[in-house]
């Protein structure tokens, strides 16, 4: 089992459900003293991620891409010129979106805050956005993949992963496609708004295909008895079990599968990826079994290298997760739009509805080489870079499996 980072450790240890943490450089301050040169000013940015619940693996991942960005904008030439420091303030939503609401209100309620890496979650992205709509705060998340967040008519959202009409139909592809073979599946979602929208693209597609869908069934994220729909899943015989939703009880339903003695693999979506899937379904369980994930493999990014490199040398006890180059360049659009806004308007002019407007205005603009590659953004919000990786589980790791040539756009 890999191990956690022990600042992290120490950090989500001590929160409470609404608890906002705030680490890194530059104290708690947020006051502007000054304008460009000369003057510190703290500007903050929230991370709304599940830290002690939910997807905590990933949540924790996407906390990490954050602070290393931000700790690499603070040392930026631009920043220590303009006076400004970046700190991260954690918001552990919990993968809930009641609790992913209050987190949003809390971080609308500091002035300094402004800009939102998150949330992990679609179900908790999607109604905190219109919180941070209202008070005119960007959002770039990292991993909400549902369609649905940027179709709201929000100028303030963006995200630097693809989303799951991409996604579930590139699923549906690899599995029907020659690697695989699949012709017939099992569709099983846990009621989210992710699983069930990811689940209905995959279906589409493999059904246009020519794949038949045996039965598909409906549980929850927090389901952990999947014996029934085991023993249902074996008497259908699929060559493939779709499950859409995060790595927790889908790791669960890997094992109770293989303990029925279900023969099919499972595949999912990039909720499934990551080690803790594999840690809780056992190697043996597991080994065989699908996921898609946005983007290309680390080592296949012109800036890959250097980001591992810097990451290893940040959090030595880590692996790079999912989202956390995501959640890298999420945070770089950000400071560079802040910086930006900073130099033409002056910093003092940050927190006001103008800047506000301006910095939002300047992250719809970005187009810039990050890590994951070209950061650029539809109209919706929509990140261009529609690269998806379908790893398998072989040795008891995620193994790239189906790589695209490039990061397509
Ligand atoms: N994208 C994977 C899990 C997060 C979500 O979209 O709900």
């Amino acid at each position: 089992m890999k191990v956690r980072s022990s600042r992290l450790l120490a950090a989500t240890a001590s929160l409470v459900a609404l608890a906002l943490v705030t680490t890194g450089c530059g104290g708690s301050g947020s006051q502007s003293e000054g304008g460009s040169g000369g003057g510190s000013t703290t500007v903050k940015i929230g991370i709304g991620a599940p830290l002690t619940a939910g997807s905590v693996a990933q949540g924790q991942g996407i906390e990490r891409g954050v602070r290393l960005a931000l700790k690499q904008a603070s040392e930026s030439a631009e920043a220590k010129e303009l006076g400004i420091t970046f700190e991260g303030v954690a918001g552990d939503d919990q993968g809930d979106p009641k609790v992913g609401v209050n987190v949003a209100n809390q971080f609308v309620s500091d002035p300094a805050l402004l800009g939102i890496v998150g949330h992990l979650n679609s179900g908790v992205t999607i109604p905190a956005s219109k919180i941070y709509n209202e008070n005119k705060i960007p959002v770039v998340t990292p991993a909400a993949t549902n369609p649905a967040l940027t179709t709201q008519g929000f100028n303030n959202i963006f995200r630097t992963c693809t989303i799951d009409s991409v996604q579930g139909p590139a699923g549906a592809e690899a599995m029907f496609g020659e690697k695989v073979g699949a012709k017939t599946a099992v569709i099983v979602d846990d009621s989210t708004p992710y699983g069930e929208g990811l689940c209905d693209e995959f279906e589409k597609k493999f059904v246009e295909l020519g794949g038949k869908v045996a039965f598909r069934e409906k549980t929850t994220d927090k389901e952990s008895d999947f014996a029934a729909l085991s023993t249902k899943i074996k008497t259908a015989a699929p060559d493939v079990v779709y499950y859409g939703g995060t790595y927790n009880a889908a790791a669960l339903l890997s094992k109770q599968m293989s303990a029925a003695g279900v023969a099919a693999p499972m595949m999912g979506g990039d909720g499934l990826f990551d080690p803790e899937f594999i840690n809780l379904a056992s190697a043996d369980a597991a080994d065989g079994d699908m996921c898609t994930s946005v983007g290309l493999p680390i080592d296949k990014l012109p800036n890959g290298q250097a980001f591992a490199e810097a990451y290893k040398a940040e959090f030595p006890n880590d692996e790079i997760g999912a989202y956390d180059a995501y959640s890298y360049d999420a945070s770089m659009v950000l400071t560079d739009a802040i910086l930006k806004v900073a130099k033409e308007l002056g910093v003092e002019k940050l927190q006001s509805p103008e800047g506000r407007d301006a910095i939002i205005a300047a992250v719809a603009a970005t187009d810039k080489e990050g890590v994951t590659g070209q950061v650029k953004f539809d109209q919706n919000g929509d990140t261009l870079n529609k690269a998806i990786t379908v790893y398998r589980v072989e040795k008891g790791a995620w193994t790239p499996f189906i790589v695209p040539e490039a990061a397509a756009q």
